[in-house]
């Protein structure tokens, strides 16, 4: 078994249910069982195309036996059942449902279609926030701060405006 940590995203159509679809989905995988979930939490968008309507972010820990590869093809297939076509879509344009593999275990994957730990993990309050509410204490990559502290860096950086 292997502890693993999941980014949910969702900033078009019923937010909320697809968040909740894909958490139910990965809680009926094989070989996948959901630990915890954390509170949604709306978000202003980051990068992508002007005028985009807000986030909910989520993130979630569960343990699997299945691969790394294994994993992040059943994180496609949630966000395809949730409407998601990346064929139409730009890059960090608005989407249904976005599962990112943010840790795997403690393995480091460099490969043209995954990279984990997730490589803008660290910049990202909008991944930082909801992860702090399931392992604040959790060392990031090369270990130099734990997922409070450089969340606290950022919100101390650019504080988030209301989305609303
Ligand atoms: N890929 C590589 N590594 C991974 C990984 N660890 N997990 C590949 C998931 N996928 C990974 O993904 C693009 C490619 O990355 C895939 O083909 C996969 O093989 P994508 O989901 O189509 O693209 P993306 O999500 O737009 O890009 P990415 O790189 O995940 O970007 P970010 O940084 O996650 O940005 N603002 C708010 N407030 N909330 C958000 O959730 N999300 C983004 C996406 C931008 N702004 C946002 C939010
Ligand atoms: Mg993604």
């Amino acid at each position: 078994m292997v502890e693993v940590l999941i980014a949910l995203g969702a900033n078009l159509g019923r937010r909320r249910e697809s968040l909740e679809q894909a958490v139910a989905a990965l809680a009926g995988a094989a070989g996948f069982e959901v630990l915890a979930v954390s509170p949604w939490i709306e978000t202003l968008p980051v990068g992508g195309p002007p005028g985009q309507p807000p986030y909910l972010n989520g993130a979630l820990r569960g343990r699997t036996t299945l691969s790394a590869a294994a994993l992040l093809a059943l994180l496609r297939t949630i966000e395809a059942a949730a409407g998601r076509d990346r064929a139409r879509e730009e890059r960090w344009g608005p989407r249904t449902l976005d599962l990112d593999l943010l840790f795997y275990g403690e393995e480091e994957i460099a490969r043209s279609d995954l990279v984990v730990p997730h490589p803008r993990l660290e910049d990202r309050a909008f991944v930082l926030a909801p992860l702090a509410h399931l392992v604040p204490d959790k060392c990031l990559p090369r270990c130099r701060r734990t997922v409070r502290e450089r969340l606290a860096e950022l919100l101390a950086a650019s504080p988030p405006a209301a989305p609303r």
